[in-house]
């Protein structure tokens, strides 16, 4: 018998509301839910693999443990003591930094890892953290962090109600939205367009989204923060900034971007002066304006100045709190309360000395701080939903690297590129086999809403759920630390379903919410449009907005002596498909199919300057490393830059998926530098990277 069940989709940011029929235990059919108050009835093609994840065969159920004759499955409290013991076993000879730990993106798309992974990685009591956050969103916490006093406090685009929306660095048609949940991006975008508002897209690819925009403009790579201040500047310049009584620093900000005229940014940009000034005073003049900027601006050398220019434009053109401006979502379940405020620089890594960000020191450390001898050299890795292999800059070196280690845990339902170099694989139940509530992406959504989700399927007897291994390995690992009044709390929080963590944190919440309320709403409880919030949110001491940053002014000069240095050569970019998601569900073969997307795509002028073909098998090199890959003619390409798509490349040796022809190709991190970052946070900088490109040598 078919029955229907309500979920959420979670592979990415948007979390549609999905409808799951079930027929005999297996999923027959996924569509949208039009009474999901956020997503109303919106899905795009990913959505129908979470039911590929279900019956992947290359997906393990079950721990794994390598052997000289290959894996060999394990029960799960061997695997958890195996793990424990063997950790704390290096940790004891070589020091608490000698484990070194990286967080994939998938974890924050996960309740259990949510709920009960911070617990468990803190029993390790390494200061070897990483995660996506350094190759993704790390400069808009920085920028939060600095000016809202919360890391997490990221205004996003009132997208519904704002009649101007300027975004850098974004192809949401392709992405479906990040750091802005806004399910039907591109919905949202025509009917911005439908009330008479303008969208316009800076990007140096003429990308799904600038297509359907107003205006595009190319920008040359990693210049953007010259355009933004520029912004500021003409604002300023004009008399149209207008401060909100909570705002301080004017002065400074003007006194720092005197230089920075339309004129100066103009050359560097590639976006014309009057282009750029006309662009100031129509987000300045406009009723209600947002300006946006996502992974382009982010990863890229200048990512925290970035940040803070896309805030301070929204802050000084009256735009911050403001309906249609951009503003402060307001969850059910207060995510901010649970996670700190956030720091830099505490510490710095110990190689390079790139500073920590709240805890974690930037991915691009990695590789060499398991490379290089010495007291604190990492000797043992944890990896938890991520495949750094492929996700992070120079992911040779740290593939090489990782086959180093005395001992590599994997939590993670795959043996891919990065999990083939482990010695555990402990792998978590599919999403479909999960309860769902989203702590994450409320906090980032375009209207406040809350949904709770039961699994729409049982778990099998044998299989565990994320929430569960890390309770498993968290207490063997507690179990090997002496009794204090800290791991009574740790055992206490490992022991906690994530459905009463959810429970108590709606109860305590804004709204007076419960799991229970949430259950018999149908798609979910509609809690309105976005509010006024400031300054009374303000996470900071003086509940008063900054915006003249030390840290950021003082990082001006290094943008000047970038500028100046230009740059004649190509460089490369990244890009995202509708039908790929990061470095994973390649094999899904519903999910990929259509034409291949793997090439490098470059401008015919470019092309025809190296005497190369469309089509034609081409060497991309880097100071950092080379792949050879087809390249595609484009013209929506800038002159002067090529793009690849992360988190292609696959089929090394050991990894066990069935990849599908459309994602073969090579791996941009194969080429982007992990020498290259925002020094000010630590932020790879993914895209801008100096490369050659030149035909592929013919062997044989
Ligand atoms: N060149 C370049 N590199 C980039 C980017 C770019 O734009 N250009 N983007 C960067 C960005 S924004 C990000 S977020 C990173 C992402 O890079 P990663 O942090 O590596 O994340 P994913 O690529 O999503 O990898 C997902 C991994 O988690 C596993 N997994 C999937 N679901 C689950 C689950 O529920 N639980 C567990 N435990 N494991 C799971 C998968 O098998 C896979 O190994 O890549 C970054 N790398
Ligand atoms: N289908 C699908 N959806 C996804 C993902 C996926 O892999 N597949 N990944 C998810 C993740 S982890 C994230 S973080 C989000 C990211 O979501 P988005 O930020 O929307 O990411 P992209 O689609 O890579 O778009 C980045 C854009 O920046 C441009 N760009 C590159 N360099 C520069 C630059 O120097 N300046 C400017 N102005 N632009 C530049 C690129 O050409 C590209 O169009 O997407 C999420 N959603
Ligand atoms: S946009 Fe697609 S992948 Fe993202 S949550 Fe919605 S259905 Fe899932
Ligand atoms: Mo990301």
């Amino acid at each position: 018998m078919a029955t229907v069940r309500r979920t959420s989709c979670n592979l990415c940011e948007a979390i549609c509301g999905v409808l799951v029929t079930v027929e005999d235990g297996h999923v027959t059919d996924i569509r949208g839910d039009e009474a999901d108050p956020l997503s109303r009835g919106h899905i795009c093609p990913k959505a129908v693999a979470l039911r590929d994840l279900q019956e992947d065969p290359d997906r393990l159920t079950t721990p794994v443990r390598r052997t000289a004759d290959g894996w060999e499955e394990l029960g799960w409290d061997e695997a958890y003591e195996l793990v424990a013991a063997k950790l704390t076993e290096i940790q004891k000879e070589h020091g608490k930094n000698s484990v070194g730990v990286y967080l994939g993106n998938p974890n924050v798309h996960s309740l259990g890892a949510l709920t009960h992974m911070p617990t468990a990685v803190r029993q390790l009591g390494t200061r070897n953290r990483f995660s996506a956050t350094s190759v993704d969103q790390l400069p808009h916490m920085l920028a939060s962090h600095l000016l809202y006093g919360h890391q997490l406090m990221v205004p996003v685009a009132d997208i519904d109600r704002t009649s101007y929306l300027l975004m850098l660095g974004a192809n949401p048609l392709a992405s479906n939205g990040s750091m802005m949940t806004a399910p039907g991006f591109g919905r949202r975008l025509k009917e911005v367009q439908k009330r008479g508002g303008g969208v316009v897209v800076i990007d140096p690819r003429r990308s799904e989204t600038a297509a359907v925009a107003d205006e595009h403009h190319f920008v040359r790579p990693g210049t953007d923060a010259a355009f933004l201040l520029a912004l500021i500047h003409q604002v300023i310049a004009d008399g149209h900034a207008r401060l909100a009584q909570y705002v301080d620093g004017l002065e400074a900000v003007t006194e720092a971007t005197r230089e920075w005229t339309p004129e100066r940014a103009a050359p560097v940009t590639g976006i014309d002066a009057d282009t750029i000034r006309r662009i100031a005073r129509e987000f300045a003049g406009a009723d209600k304006a947002a300006c946006y900027g996502r992974v382009g601006v982010s990863t890229q050398q200048f990512g925290a100045v970035c940040q803070w220019a896309v805030q301070v434009l929204n802050i000084i053109t009256g735009n911050l709190d403001r309906p249609g401006g951009t503003m402060i979502p307001r969850p059910a379940v207060d995510t901010l309360r649970g996670i700190g405020r956030g720091h830099i620089g505490v510490w710095k890594s110990r190689v390079r000395g790139l500073p920590e960000f709240s805890g974690e020191l930037p991915a691009s450390v990695m590789a060499e701080e398991i490379l290089t001898p010495g007291d604190g050299q990492i000797r043992a890795m944890v990896t938890i939903a991520g495949n750094p292999v492929l996700s992070t800059p120079n992911g040779r070196k740290l593939d090489e690297a990782l086959g180093t280690l005395d001992f590599m845990v994997c939590v993670d339902p795959y043996i891919n590129e990065t999990t083939r170099h482990a010695d555990v694989i402990l792998p978590p139940t599919p999403p479909l086999e999960r309860d769902h509530y989203d702590l994450a992406f409320h906090q980032l959504a375009v209207r406040n809403t809350a949904r709770w989700n039961d699994a729409v399927l049982p778990r099998p007897p044998e299989a565990r759920h994320d929430w569960e291994i890390f309770r498993g390995l968290g207490l063997a690992l507690l179990r090997r630390t002496p009794r204090s009044r800290r791991k009574v709390i740790a055992s206490a929080r490992l022991r906690l379903s994530p459905k009463r963590v959810v429970d108590l944190g709606l109860r305590i919440g804004p709204y007076r919410l419960s799991v229970g309320k949430l259950r018999k709403s149908r798609g979910g409880i509609d809690l309105g449009p976005l509010q006024p919030a400031l300054p009374g949110a303000l996470r900071n001491k003086s509940k008063r907005i900054d915006l003249a940053q030390r840290m950021i002014l003082d990082d001006l000069p290094r943008l000047s002596a970038f500028l100046l240095a230009g740059r004649n050569g190509l460089v490369l970019i990244g890009r995202r498909h509708l039908r790929s998601n990061n470095s994973w569900m390649h094999n899904s073969a519903r999910l990929v199919k259509g034409k291949p997307r793997h090439q490098l795509l470059m401008n015919p002028d470019d092309l025809l300057s190296r005497d190369l073909e469309d089509g034609q098998l081409v060497h991309v090199s880097s100071a950092a490393g080379s792949v050879d890959v087809e390249v595609a003619a484009s013209k929506d390409m800038m002159p002067g830059v090529v793009s690849l798509p992360h988190g292609f490349g696959h089929g090394r040796p050991g990894a066990r998926l069935t990849i599908a022809n459309q994602v073969a190709g090579a791996s941009a991190n194969d080429v982007t530098d992990a020498d290259l970052t925002d020094t000010l946070a630590g932020t790879a900088a993914l895209n801008g990277v100096p490369v050659k490109v030149t035909a592929a040598a013919v062997i044989g």
